[in-house]
């Protein structure tokens, strides 16, 4: 047994586990002892081992050679290293000075407890700030299970803290493979009684997808006989058919007894409202996106930050002094803008709409296109959710050792495939995500990311103030799902909680706001306690 009172040796053996958990899976299935046997052993009688128990069970199917992670409704966690827990809880001591918002609804909704009794799936990057809504939802009385919505964005020393706690199931790690990503949403849907959640917060609308998917191969259990071009679809269709085999109506079951879903991101709110349109929305679900207090942090305050993160921690550079060329002026663009002109750079934009290219005269800046600041630019940023924007014959005309890098959503901003496919340009890696490229014209430029997420790539995404915003909103959309009869529609939450959010907020800055006499709040026609503005105001 590996002694309790040596934490180090424990964690050697724990670190050289995880290090070999694929020779531990063969091993085990085939019942050998192999030469690292010895090692293995002792880990398994060590009381961290959690891991590999009832996991890598395959459901072979007669007729294909598919693999299907077999679920178990048991297992208590999977992530990448326990050992990793202290580390997370202490980041997560930190953020509870700067998630105001989460700290007062823990406060203000403690005593009450709005979300007793009622199960909570979570799909969303399992990461410190969403460790931190998880212990949120948690006092509220909601009994949590959860799975990150991106193969690469855990922090395992996230997973590992909620995982150390022991309240919430957590399944999730950094560079699960798709079989393993989908294997750690059903996990999470499943709890240890078989049933599924009341209520799912989600983050591009992968957990509401696996159940509405579900539902749907019940109904016509031939669409599980499909073969699918679509890679990732054919795991959730091998996962659905495996489910298929044991109950026929398990998925329609889950769904019915879901009270809704709270939608995180733009991608996922487009999902629900198609699937509302088209008469199919299973459940009632929650626009938390569009709550100005999300919306405008995420896009706006959050990239004003983490812009200059991800540049800095890529690649050091000094950027005042620099020409900074951003494409695209929306709340990101005004966001990264902001930011560079803030260090000193002089910034460019280049815009397709004409309101906000004069929305960037008006602030200051030249309005320009790519043509003319390929050759200016020392630093470039796509910032349209746009494609194509810098195409091959900008990187050709970009000066040596220039800097090029996307916070758009996604890829296709840059036209990577040309550096990736054309004989003439080479690559050179200079680090995890920066990337040195020789182009034809003998120029090299700087390519951060592979030219996706440059903020989440490069650095941690947004600070937890700027999450704190948004999960204050996931909160009181779960409160009110639990709280409400809603149909089955997308609704966004009461503007009153917008306001309500921005108010828990505002404590932690000093700021003080004003508030009406009763005389000015009929001068303008409003409550005392608003609401404040119109639902068409823009702010
Ligand atoms: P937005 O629609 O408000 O702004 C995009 C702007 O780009 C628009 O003004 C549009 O006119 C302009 N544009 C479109 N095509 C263009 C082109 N070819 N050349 C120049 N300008 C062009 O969107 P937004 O909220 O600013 O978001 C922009 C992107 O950033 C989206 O993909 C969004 O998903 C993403 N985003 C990323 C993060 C992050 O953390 N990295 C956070 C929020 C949003
Ligand atoms: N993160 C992420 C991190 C690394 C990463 C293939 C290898 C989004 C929002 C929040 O997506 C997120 N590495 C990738 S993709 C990828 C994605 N690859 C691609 O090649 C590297 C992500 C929300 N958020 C914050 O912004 C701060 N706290 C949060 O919870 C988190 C992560």
């Amino acid at each position: 047994m590996i002694p309790a009172a040596n934490p180090a040796v424990k964690d050697f053996f724990h670190r050289r586990v995880v290090s070999f958990m694929g020779s531990v899976r063969v091993d085990l299935s085939k019942r050998k002892c192999c030469k690292k046997g010895k090692l293995i052993l002792y880990y398994l009688l060590s009381e961290d081992f959690h891991f590999e128990r009832n996991i890598v069970e395959t459901l072979k199917d007669s007729n294909s050679k598919s693999k299907v992670l077999s679920i178990d409704p048991s297992l208590a966690y999977k992530v990448a290293d326990l050992s990793l827990a202290a580390w997370g809880r202490k980041e997560m001591k930190l953020a509870e000075n700067e998630m105001p918002g989460l700290m007062a609804v823990r406060q203000k909704y403690g005593k009450d407890k709005p979300l007793q009794g009622l199960k909570v799936m979570g799909s969303l990057h399992m990461t410190i700030q969403t460790a931190m809504l998880i212990e949120t939802l948690e006092p509220l009385g909601a009994d949590v299970r959860w799975a990150s919505c991106n193969i690469f964005s855990t922090q395992d020393h996230a997973a590992a803290a909620i995982a150390k706690a022991g309240r919430t199931a957590v399944f999730a790690w950094k560079g699960e493979t798709l079989e393993e990503y989908w294997w750690c949403t059903e996990q999470a849907l499943t709890w240890p009684d078989g049933s599924g959640p009341d209520m799912i917060v989600d983050d591009g609308g992968d957990a509401t997808m696996m159940v509405f998917q579900g539902i749907k191969v019940e109904k016509d259990p031939s669409l599980v006989e499909k073969k699918y071009d679509n890679k990732e679809f054919q795991i959730i269709m091998e996962r659905l058919g495996a489910s298929l085999k044991t109950s026929n109506d398990r998925w329609t079951k889950v769904a019915a007894n879901i009270r809704g879903v709270s939608e995180e991101t733009t991608t996922g709110v487009h999902r629900l409202y198609q699937m509302a349109q088209d008469g199919e929305l299973p459940f009632p679900a929650i626009n938390v996106n569009d709550s100005v207090t999300k919306s405008k942090f995420d896009n706006l305050y959050g990239c004003r930050e983490s812009l200059a993160d991800g540049i800095k921690r890529a690649t050091d550079v000094m950027v005042a002094g620099k020409v900074v060329v951003i494409c695209g002026y929306g709340d990101v663009g005004k966001g990264c803008g902001q930011s560079m002109r803030g260090l000193g750079a002089r910034v460019l934009i280049t815009e397709i709409d004409p309101i906000c290219a004069l929305q960037a005269v008006m602030e200051g800046y030249e309005v320009v296109t790519m043509e003319d600041a390929a050759k200016i630019g020392d630093i470039f940023i796509t910032a349209t959710g746009c494609c194509d924007v810098i195409g091959r014959e900008h990187l050709e005309q970009m000066k040596n050792e220039a800097i090029v890098c996307n916070i758009g959503h996604f890829d296709s901003e840059i036209d990577t495939n040309y550096l990736e496919t054309t004989e003439g340009c080479t690559r050179e890696n200079i680090k995890p995500q920066v990337d040195k490229w020789t182009l034809k014209s003998g120029r090299s430029i700087l390519l951060l990311a592979e030219g996706r997420l440059v903020n989440l790539g490069c650095a941690t995404g947004h600070p937890s103030f700027v999450m704190s915003n948004s999960f204050t909103n996931q909160c009181l959309a779960q409160i009110m799902l639990a709280t409400e009869q809603l149909e089955n529609k997308v609704y966004t939450l009461p503007k009153k909680l917008d306001e309500e959010v921005a108010r828990l907020h505002l404590g932690r800055l000093g700021a003080k706001v004003t508030k009406l006499t009763q005389q000015q709040a009929d001068y303008l026609g409003i409550p005392i306690d608003g609401l404040y503005k119109p639902e068409y105001y823009r702010y």
